[in-house]
C-alpha cells in the first residue's frame, strides 16, 4: 500500500491517479488538509496535517504503506509571503515522515525537490548535478536543507529515500497555486478563456520546464529502479525543455492565431525566476535509471489545449 501526503495538490493528485491506476486505487491512500473536490467508489482518502507528527503515526500503523510520497509542501511565490511558515511545513513536514519512516520501517519514500535549490551564483546554463547552491528563496532554502536530510537520513539510517529537483511543472487538470513557474499553466488557461494573457515573468526568462506526464512517468521509473543502481541521495537534476513566455506564445499562436501576451513589471516572482537556472543537465538521471523526457514544446501545448478545449 502507498500513502500520498499533500494528494490534492498539482503533483498530488497526477501522482494519485498514476498509482492508482499502477496498483489499484484501494491500495493508494491519499491524504490532504482538506476533503478533495471528488472521491470516486473505491478511492481512499484521510484527512491529515503533516506537522501533526501523531496523525501521521496513526496513519501509518493504519495502512502499514510500504511506500509514502510527501508532497505537502508551500512553493516558492507563497513562501516569499510566509516564510516562517513555509519553512515549519517544508521542514518539519519532511522530518516528521523520515523519522517515522525510520521508526516504522517503511521501506520507500519519494520526496520532491526543486531546481530551486539553484541561486544567483550557480551556473545558468547546463547547470550540473553538483555545483554552487546559494537559493534565497526561502523555498529554495528549504529544499536545499531537506535534500541534505535526505542524503543524511539514507546514509544514516539506511532510509530508501528518492527524490527529484522537478522543474516548473505544467498540467491541465488542476490550477496550482503558488508557484513562480504558475506562469506557464495560466496561459493555456486564459489563451482559451480570454485569448490574451498577461505574463508576470518578462518575455526572455527562460526558465526548464516539464510536462506533468513526463514528471509523473520519471518520478515512478526512479522509484521502480534498483536501489543499487542510485548513485545520487540528495535529489536527481531531471530536465524536460526550457523555455521563456515568448516561445510559448508563438507556440499557443500556431493554433490559436489570435492569442495575445503581454507582460506586467516588476512583479516579486521575477526575482526568484531570476535566481534560477536556465538550462540544466540531467546525466546522472539518465545514467542511473534510463531517463528521457517525450515532450517538447510543441506536444506539450498542443495536448494542453486539446485537453482544455475539452475541460474549459
Ligand atoms: C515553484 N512550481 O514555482 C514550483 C517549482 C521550479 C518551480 O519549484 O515554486
Amino acid at each position: 500500500r502507498i500513502i500520498i501526503l499533500g494528494a490534492n495538490g498539482q503533483i498530488g493528485s497526477e501522482l494519485a491517479a498514476a498509482l492508482r491506476t499502477k496498483f489499484g486505487a484501494p491500495n493508494i491512500i491519499t491524504s490532504d488538509i482538506r476533503e478533495p473536490k471528488s472521491l470516486a467508489e473505491e478511492e481512499v482518502f484521510e484527512l491529515a496535517n503533516v506537522l501533526d507528527k501523531d496523525k501521521l503515526k496513526s496513519l501509518f500503523e493504519q495502512y502499514k504503506p510500504t511506500q509514502v510520497y510527501l508532497l505537502a509542501a508551500m512553493l516558492s511565490a507563497t513562501g516569499e509571503q510566509y516564510p516562517q511558515k513555509a519553512w515549519d511545513l517544508n521542514m518539519n513536514g519532511l522530518l516528521n515522515v523520515l523519522d517515522l519512516a525510520v521508526e516504522l520501517g517503511i521501506q520507500k519514500i519519494f520526496w520532491p525537490s526543486s531546481i530551486a535549490v539553484f541561486g544567483p551564483n550557480s551556473p545558468k546554463i547546463d547547470t550540473p548535478q553538483y555545483c554552487v547552491m546559494d537559493p534565497n528563496s526561502i523555498y529554495g532554502i528549504s529544499k536545499l536543507a531537506g535534500e541534505r536530510l535526505c542524503e543524511y537520513y539514507h546514509k544514516r539510517y539506511g532510509l530508501d529515500i528518492r527524490s527529484i529537483r522537478y522543474p516548473g511543472i505544467i498540467s491541465w487538470k488542476t490550477e496550482p497555486g503558488g508557484g513562480t513557474t504558475d506562469y506557464a499553466v495560466h496561459i493555456y488557461f486564459e489563451a482559451l478563456r480570454q485569448g490574451a494573457y498577461t505574463s508576470f515573468l518578462s518575455e526572455n526568462t527562460e526558465l526548464p520546464m516539464l510536462y506533468m506526464p513526463d514528471a509523473v512517468r520519471g518520478t515512478l521509473e526512479l522509484m521502480d529502479a534498483p536501489a543499487e543502481q542510485l548513485t545520487i541521495r540528495s535529489s536527481y537534476n531531471l530536465a524536460g525543455m526550457s523555455f521563456t513566455p515568448t516561445d510559448i506564445a508563438k507556440e499557443i499562436q500556431k493554433i490559436l492565431p489570435n492569442f495575445e501576451i503581454s507582460y506586467s513589471d516588476n512583479d516579486p516572482r521575477q526575482a526568484i525566476a531570476d535566481s534560477w537556472p536556465k538550462r540544466i543537465e540531467d546525466d546522472y538521471a539518465r545514467k542511473d535509471w534510463g531517463w528521457n523526457p517525450s515532450f517538447d514544446l510543441e506536444a506539450m501545448t498542443k495536448d494542453m489545449i486539446e485537453n482544455l478545449k475539452s475541460t474549459i
